[in-house]
């Protein structure tokens, strides 16, 4: 077991950004940004608009290149087809919608589907134990150290577990997060079983009375069953110490995976009780779209959203701020 505390290198990468209009709006918090003029070229509505350009109504025939439009923004059929049937309801009723108005509509009923009520920390069971999954290089240890920082600069003393024992570089990388936020990672060798390590994580978090354990998992296949019952026996053995842990189980999806995702999150699912999600990469991509299907499919609430490679670039999912960015014309 080692205390590592040494400092990082930052490796800027650049991304192209064709979801800016998302991303910015949820920089717009940030102490400082760098980001260009937003642009709302490829926000849902435009799309939308797009599809349906010159028509100042929506009636039963082009109810269905709008039902496209929302497929291919990676809404998710079965998500599509509840928003439309709410739709065709009304324009079997009153003949037509007019295009204002299916703003409008629209709006509201994806804002529906994306209000959930996010559990706030439980401040007399400390620490709070975060265990977080997904697939290979979806930006989990990332995510982590941004975390770190974020519970750290609220006060919190914050303990990670490098339990992804899969590569040396996983470790080394968790380590240098560490580093820069300041944290103690608790490390095992390589090889190790991640049981092993999640378990005596919990037991120095115990020790040292530290707030807030994150604990990294190595990238795993969903459709490899023993890899995901590795995350069932992690799951398990956190609860040996803490039996109310791990409080939180953070799935981590790439927003650029669009439709993939939905796969993954059922395939974990399987494995352990996911809490929260937690949406990276939506910088690189315009496909922030499975958002709303994964919410409203698997009834989780996507905790973060994840806007860069940077310490700041985490953001909590605020529902109004995404809708807003979708419809932004
Ligand atoms: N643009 C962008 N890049 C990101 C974001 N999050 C992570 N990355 C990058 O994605 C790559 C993979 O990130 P990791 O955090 O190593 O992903 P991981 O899920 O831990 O990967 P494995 O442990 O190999 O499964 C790195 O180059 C990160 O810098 C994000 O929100 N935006
Ligand atoms: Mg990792």
């Amino acid at each position: 077991m080692q205390y590592i505390t040494h400092t990082a290198l930052f490796k800027p990468h650049h991304y192209h950004k064709t979801f800016m209009n998302i991303l910015n709006l949820f920089k717009k918090n940030k102490a400082t940004t760098t980001e260009g003029i937003p642009s709302s070229s490829n926000s849902l509505w435009t799309k939308i608009q797009k599809s349906i350009a010159g028509k100042a109504t929506i009636d039963e025939d082009t109810l269905d290149t709008l039902e496209e439009a929302l497929i291919a923004a990676d809404i998710g059929v079965e998500t599509t087809i509840k928003v439309m049937e709410k739709l065709e309801t009304h324009v079997a009723h009153h003949k037509y919608l007019h295009v204002d108005e299916l703003k409008g509509r629209l709006q509201q009923e994806i804002a529906t589907l994306l209000t959930f009520p996010i559990a706030a920390i439980d401040e007399t069971t400390l620490p709070h134990v975060i265990l977080v999954t997904g697939v290979n290089g979806v930006g989990k240890t990332t995510t982590i150290g941004k975390l770190a920082a974020m519970y750290q600069k609220a006060g919190k003393k914050v303990i990670l577990g490098a339990a992804d024992t899969f590569r040396a570089a996983a470790i080394e990388q968790l380590k240098r997060w560490g580093e820069r936020t300041d944290t103690t990672v608790i490390t095992h060798p390589t090889q190790a079983d991640p049981s092993a390590v999640a378990y005596t994580t919990i037991q120095q978090a115990l020790q040292q009375q530290a707030d807030i354990v994150i604990i990294d998992t190595a990238g795993r296949l969903h459709t490899k069953v023993n890899l995901m019952h590795e995350l069932t026996k992690i799951q398990r053995t956190i609860a040996k110490l803490i039996p109310t842990a791990p409080h939180e189980v953070l799935l981590v999806l790439d927003a650029t995976t669009g439709q993939n995702a939905m796969i993954q999150t059922a395939a974990f699912m399987q494995a352990t009780p996911i809490t929260g999600i937690v949406v990276t990469k939506l910088d690189g991509t315009a496909k922030g779209g499975m958002v709303i299907g994964i919410m409203d499919q698997f009834h989780i609430p996507v905790k973060y959203v994840g806007s860069g490679e940077g310490v700041d670039d985490i953001h909590r999912f605020d529902t109004q701020q995404f809708v807003e960015a979708l419809f932004q014309e």
